[in-house]
Formats: C-alpha cells, structure tokens, sequence
C-alpha cells in the first residue's frame, strides 16, 4: 500500500520525539478496512538503549518527587484521558477493530486505573509495627525499583499500557514503553497525553518496533530491573529465561482457556447473555474471553439453542457503524490461526454448530472478519478444548453435576478466569474455592474485571505476580524494612531480653 500522505510517527526518547536510527518503519493498518493508519519507526537496538538511558537519568530525580505530586501529573493524565475519550475509542476502533462500545470501555478502563493509581500517591501504605525491645521503632516503606521495560499487547491498547504505566510512574519508577506493533498509533497518543500533562523528560520513553529486538533488548539490557509483559505463553517464557540471569523481577501476564459452567438449575437466559458477551465481545479477543461453556445435561439442549440462535443474529462490520455487535480480529496471521482451529476440532470429531468461517459478504473481505463459531459435544481433551484460539470461537461440553464441571474447567494449562451460573448457594461456594483461577464471576460471564481488584491468573497464565489494585504495587516497588533504635545502648535482637514486669 502506498505510504504518500499517511502520518509518520516517531519514538519518544528523554523528552525528544525523534526517528528510529535505521531509518527503516513498518506501518499499521485498519484490520476492517486495510486502510493505512500511519508509518512508524522501526527502531534498533541502539534506539532502545537511548531509552533506556534516558529512563535511567530520569529516574535519579523521579524517584525523590514526593508521591503526591507525582500522582498531580497523573490526576492531569486521567483528566485529559476523559477529554479525548471519544477521539481515543475512534482511533482503537480504527487501529485494532474492537467496536466502538467496547473501545470506550477500554479507554475508561485506563481513566479507572489512572485515577485510581494517583489516588496510590497520598497512601502508597507501609506497616508500623511494635518492637520485641523498648525504645525502638520500626515500620516497612516501598522504595521504587528503577526502569521498567513495559511491553504491551494489541487487544487492550490502551487500557493495558494504562495498568503498568500507571502504578509504574506513581511509585517512581520510570519506563520504556514497547508497544505491540499492530496498535502504535495508539500507543503514541497515550504518550503524548502523559507528555501534554507536564511529566518530566525521560520518565516515560516510547520505542516502536519487533518483540525480537526492541522487546528482547530491555528484557536483556541490565539497566532494566522490571519487565513487565502481556503476551503469549511462549514469548513468556522466553521472557522470564532471557531474564533470569538477570535475576530481574518479570511480571507475566499470559493466556487464558477460561471456562463458563452453566449448571441445571441456572438461569438459562442470562447465561446465554453471558456467553455471547465473553466469547464474542472483542471477537474473542480477550485473555478473559470464554473460550469453553460446561452445561449441565439437563440444560445443555435449550441452552445450544438458544446460543446458535443468538450467536446468527450478531452482526460483523466496521466498529464504527452504530448497529456492529462485533468486528475484525487483528490481522490477516490471527484470522488463519483462528481457522486452522477450525478445522482443527472438526477433524477431532467436534459437532460445528454455527460458524466456521472467514466472513466475506457486503464489503467484508477487505478486512479480517471471522464469523462467531460454536461447537458441540466437545470434549475437554481435543485441542479446541484445551488450546487458546483467542478469536470469536467456543467449545460447548456437557457435564453431569458440580464435580465433573469443576474438574473439566480445571483440566487446561491457564488459570485466567472462570464462571459459573447457578442459583444454588452451595454450589457457588464450590466454585469460588475450587476453580483454580486468577479471577471467578458468579452468575456472569468470564470478561469485565475493574481496576481495584488484582488481575491475573495461576498456573501457565503468568508467574504468581498481578497486576490493577494494591497486587500492582507490589511489583512496581521493593519493601524496605526499617528499624529505629532510640535506647542510646545495644539492645539485640533474640539476645537480649526484655524484662517483663513482676507477676
Ligand atoms: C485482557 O484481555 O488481557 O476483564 C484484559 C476484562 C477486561 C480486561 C481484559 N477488563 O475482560
């Protein structure tokens, strides 16, 4: 495609919007349209080392601004994220698809957070606690750590930059900002809102480009403490490898199989609302999105059909018509991985109820569209069950009670997110204990997680960090544990001991 009149963007670098030194770009496109977005830099190694040099000279004074007022220019953030709400969620419907309910939702999402980060600046809480000895005190303080290497996926492009840069810059710590390479355009208006709020230079870089480079430089480059990454379970684990001799702090965020059981005695109708919201919202495109539905035998009938039916009547376009349910998925590399999963759980012997294909009427085919797919009589163990797709495809198996739906649920390698639909106390209980994952919705769908509570998953979704809510700080600062001893004479720890008054 031609690049003649598209905008050409640049990396953000100590203050400094300049070229990539190799001079080479890579562009970013509409993924309903094809339309050109902009050109961007395709930046080197070299560029990424100016980063981070910059983020480290910065992070001398960042770290010694009172929290308050390094939560004042975030308060600014949150403010100018709501004033250009609606140019920002009509760009993410232009740039990455989702449509233009769900893009607003995301830029909210990073309203949320950055109000709720600032908020972080004026409590930020440590512990005092008593001493074992007289005349001594002793508290625990967090301490930022340093730079951050802040990478960042595509289907949250602005929430997500919002859940680690946020915490990042309120605790003190600075960052280089690598965003995925189908949402820059993005990725830049989100930097130049913290560069419009007055934020010092070098506090916040952004570095457009590869994974490959600019991604594996920060997580090799010893000036960065603190990865921080949402991707895919391969690149995390080349992450958390790349950086183990490091021995740095890596914060994954991973994927997702995530499970809504639906059980006889639920109501069905809200299920079914919830089920099309999170295995269709966002064309499936969230690490949230549910992916498999277990149902209970007696409702399993009713249940798939009212789904398919409901499933037919979502519409495919462009996110920015009023009357779209759901849009394209990114590009063309994610559309054949979601049709080769077709394929896939056909020929595992897979009942195809709806779906299935790659839509091309009235206009479609100049974009990535992929019509919403429902299987049946699934197993938990063929690959569509078990296997992350992240497009508009789920799995319907049937259980027969509690026991077998939790242990179908629990039977993949991700931990993200689950649900369950009942209206039985007990069985709720059940749930809230026994599915081993990050995040549980009782009677509601898998997505829809708020910026105060941790967000992340257990087992191959990420390594034990979180991230939203108080979780995030503790990734984004060290505790330090302080004693203060003001008895003007040597008193020793589990030596020395007090005497205890007189009985
Ligand atoms: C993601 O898909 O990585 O809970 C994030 C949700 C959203 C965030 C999803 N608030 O679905």
């Amino acid at each position: 495609m031609a690049t003649t009149g598209a905008k050409t963007y640049r990396n953000y670098i100590g203050g400094e919007w300049v070229d990539a030194t190799s001079g080479e770009t890579f562009e970013s496109t509409n993924p309903a349209t094809g339309e050109l977005i902009g050109v961007f830099p395709k930046s080197t190694v070299g560029d990424t080392d100016r980063a981070v040099e910059a983020a480290k000279d910065a992070y001398e004074s960042w770290r010694l601004v009172p929290a308050p007022k390094r939560a004042e220019i975030l308060f600014r953030v949150a403010q100018s994220f709501v004033e250009h709400k609606d140019e920002l969620t009509e760009l993410m419907v232009q740039e990455m698809g989702k449509v233009r309910a769900e893009a607003g939702g995301d830029v909210q999402e990073a309203i949320d957070m950055t109000y709720y980060m600032a908020g972080e600046g004026r409590r930020m809480f440590g512990q005092t606690t008593p001493s074992e000895m007289p005349d001594k005190f002793q508290m625990s303080v967090r301490l930022p750590v340093g730079v951050v290497g802040a990478i960042t996926p595509w289907n949250f492009p602005i929430a997500i930059p919002s859940w680690k840069i946020a915490p990042a810059l309120v605790c003190g710590d600075t960052v280089v900002f690598k965003p995925a390479t189908d949402t820059p355009a993005l990725a830049e208006r989100f930097v130049e809102i913290f560069e419009g709020a007055g934020l010092p230079p070098g506090v916040l870089n952004i570095v457009h480009g590869g994974g490959s480079v600019v991604g594996e430089r920060l997580v090799k480059h010893p000036d960065v403490p603190l990865i921080s990454l949402t991707g895919s379970r391969e690149v995390g684990i080349k992450t958390a490898e790349n950086g183990a001799p490091f021995l740095k702090h890596i914060h994954l965020e991973l994927g997702g199989k995530n499970a809504i059981i639906v059980m006889d005695d639920a109501d069905v109708d809200l299920a079914v609302d919830g089920i099309l919201w999170s295995a269709f919202g966002t064309s499936g495109q969230r690490c949230t999105a549910a992916s498999r539905v277990i149902v209970g035998s007696k409702v399993y009938e009713p249940l798939q059909s009212k789904l398919v039916e409901r499933a037919e009547q979502l519409k495919l376009g462009y996110g920015l018509d009023e009357d779209v349910d759901v849009g394209p998925v990114i590009n063309r590399s994610a559309l054949e991985k979601i049709h080769s999963y077709t394929e896939i759980g056909q020929g595992e012997g897979a009942k195809l109820l709806t779906g299935g294909e790659i839509a091309t009427e009235n206009g479609l085919d100049k974009g990535f569209f992929y019509r919403p797919t429902i299987f049946g009589d699934v197993d938990p163990e063929m690959r569509i069950a078990q296997e992350e797709i992240f497009g508009p495809t789920t799995a319907l198996i049937r259980a027969t009670d509690i026991d077998e739906a939790i242990r179908a649920a629990n039977s993949v390698e991700f931990g993200l997110s689950s649900s369950i639909f009942t209206r039985d106390v007990n069985k709720a209980f059940r749930a809230m204990r026994d599915l081993n994952t990050g995040i549980t919705y009782i009677n509601a769908g898998t997505t829809g997680a708020e910026v105060h509570l941790p967000f992340g998953g257990t087992k191959a979704t990420g390594n034990g960090h979180r991230e939203a809510g108080q979780a995030a700080l503790d990734f984004y600062t060290e505790w330090k544990s302080i004693y203060v001893d003001y008895s003007g004479k040597l008193q020793r720890a589990q030596i020395d001991e007090f005497e205890s008054p007189a009985p």
